[in-house]
């Protein structure tokens, strides 16, 4: 089996890598990644080099994007595309990379697979659905309608709609799957959880937006991928599949839980934390139901507890210290030019 992983020196897409040298002898893996600021070569170090080849070069770029999907010629090859600009807050203030690697990067990733009849998945986010009501009993569905909210989900939803409309103008063999929120090992420090632990051990007070009322639906990102590797085994081309792990918290609770698993839950009335100021356009909730992605491709989510997750990746960061801590700083002097302690 070889596989094109676009993005695959990102947060996802490396730790796909990893799984998938992992659980199969025979893959042979083509890493096509740009290598923007959230791209970290060191989280494909140590991976064999007979195995896992890294191609820097953006999916946008129609040669080679061609190049290497036009390598794919047996059954079980794939392009699996998780390249994209993926920081909310980062789409708010410069919208165009968005529109560039999310839209133009995945029309160019279908047209080269439409060239060369090559079987797709395409990796995508619960955010398309835009956000619910904190008591909304309903969860989002592969039915539900899109909505998006930020100029990163807007991008994303675009992408899904190239993707589907490929499928059926084309017969492009695609599947597609939303996922909510993910953690774990190589996250990038500017989002939510490492964020947060990477201020602690570096003696910053975490920053939770706002009042921490919003809810995001937490799932580790080893369960994503073995969801990813269940469609790429059996899931049907056409298809959307959702992906989550019943994982919904309030960012207040995941703060007070990293706080106290570091034991810096602060003393008396201060709970450790900042309260900063909210991100403009702000999701309230989202929350997935997986039960068709279940019932149809037989797969479970295995690492449901959060603090147990949460843990496992504290000690992680704590470990890992020469991945993260070259660009802690400037990660946090950018959010300093807009943030004001509330
Ligand atoms: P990330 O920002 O950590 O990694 C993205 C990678 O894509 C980086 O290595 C970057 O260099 C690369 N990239 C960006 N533009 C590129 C281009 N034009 N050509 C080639 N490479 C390019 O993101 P992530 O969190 O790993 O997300 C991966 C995918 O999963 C994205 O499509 C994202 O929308 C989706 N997703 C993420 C989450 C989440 O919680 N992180 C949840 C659901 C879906
Ligand atoms: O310092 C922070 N404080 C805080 O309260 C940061 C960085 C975030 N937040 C809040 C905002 C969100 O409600 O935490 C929540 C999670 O924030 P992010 O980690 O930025 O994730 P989110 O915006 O929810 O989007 C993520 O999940 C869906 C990924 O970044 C997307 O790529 C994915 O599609």
């Amino acid at each position: 089996m070889r596989l094109v992983v676009t993005g695959g020196a990102g947060f996802i897409g490396a730790n796909f890598v990893h799984t998938v040298v992992r659980q199969h002898p025979d893959a042979h893996l083509t890493v096509l990644d740009s290598m923007t600021y959230a791209a970290n070569r060191a989280s494909l170090a140590g991976l064999p080099a007979d195995r896992v080849e890294v191609v820097e070069g953006d999916c946008a770029d129609p040669v080679v994007t061609d190049r290497l999907v036009a390598r794919l010629t047996g059954p079980q090859d794939a392009v699996v595309h998780f390249a994209a600009e993926s920081h909310n807050d980062n789409s708010l203030a410069t919208p165009w990379p968005f529109v560039h690697s999310n839209i133009v990067g995945t029309y160019a990733v279908l047209e080269a697979c439409r060239s060369h009849d090559v079987r797709l998945h395409h990796v995508s986010t619960d955010e398309v659905y835009g956000d619910l009501q904190l008591d909304d009993p309903a969860k989002f569905t592969p039915e539900t309608a899109y909505n998006p909210s930020s100029p990163y989900s807007a991008t994303k939803a675009g992408a899904d709609m190239l993707v589907r409309a490929w499928v059926r103008s084309f017969g492009v063999r695609a599947t597609l799957s939303n996922c909510s929120n993910n953690y774990g090992p190589y996250q990038h420090v500017e989002k939510f959880i490492p964020r947060q632990i990477t201020n602690i051990l570096t003696g910053v007070r975490p920053r939770l937006y706002g009042s921490g009322a919003n809810v995001r639906d937490w799932i580790h990102v080893d369960d994503h991928n073995s969801a990813v590797l269940a469609i790429l085994e059996r899931g049907e081309p056409g298809r959307t599949y959702l992906i989550g792990a019943d994982g919904e918290c309030s960012n207040l609770e995941v703060m007070r839980l990293i706080c106290e698993l570091m034991g810096a839950s602060g003393a008396g009335s201060d709970p450790g934390f900042d309260h900063v100021t909210d991100r403009p356009g702000h999701d309230l909730r989202y929350a997935i139901d997986a039960s068709a992605t279940r019932d149809e491709l037989g797969w479970q989510p295995q690492h449901t507890d959060l603090r147990e997750g949460l843990s496992a990746t504290i000690g992680w960061y704590r470990d890992n210290r020469d991945w993260w801590e070259p660009v802690k700083a400037q990660v946090e002097a950018k959010y300093a030019r807009t943030e004001k302690v509330l």
